[in-house]
């Protein structure tokens, strides 16, 4: 394929966790309601260049390989523990890319823990990344420019 030089295309991206404590609502195995996503940093539309995400839950869970194939490309989910999420981002083909692969840490509990827990307060822990396409196929770079 043809790529073309001297270009490089920024895609500014955010991913992480966002938890509640589900307080009185809360029993043994659900304890909190999450959401793990992957977000644009700069209000774009991802499906531009996600095709999909992959997020690799602990095998604790039910199917705990989720797949996300629009936006936004995030899950919810509750339950009780910490654990390390693996989140995979798969391109679109013209894209030229291979997948993405990144880890995040689910919080569910808030680092200073000497105050009352609350069911309004969300833990959030969130991540800022920039995916890089460099020297990007030309198909994607029109496409890109058309959109
Ligand atoms: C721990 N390493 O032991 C961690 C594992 C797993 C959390 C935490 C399942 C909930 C469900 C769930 O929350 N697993 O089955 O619905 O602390």
């Amino acid at each position: 394929i043809k790529r073309v030089k001297d270009i490089e295309i920024s895609v500014p991206i955010v991913y992480g966790t966002i938890s509640f404590w589900l307080g009185k609502k809360a029993d043994e195995l659900h304890s909190h309601k999450w959401t793990v996503y992957v977000r644009s940093a700069a209000n774009e539309d991802l499906c531009v260049v996600i095709k999909k995400v992959v997020f690799q839950l602990h095998p604790s869970f039910n199917n705990p390989t989720r797949v996300v194939e629009a936006a936004p490309f995030e899950l919810n989910e509750s339950g009780w523990g910490e654990f390390e999420i693996g989140i995979t981002v798969f391109f679109h083909g013209d894209v030229g890319e291979k997948p993405l692969e990144l880890f995040h840490h689910l919080k569910l509990y808030p680092v200073d823990e000497s105050g009352p827990q609350s069911t309004k307060k969300p833990v959030v822990m969130e991540a800022y990344d920039e995916i890089v396409f460099n020297e990007p196929p030309e198909a994607f770079f029109a496409r890109l420019r058309n959109y």
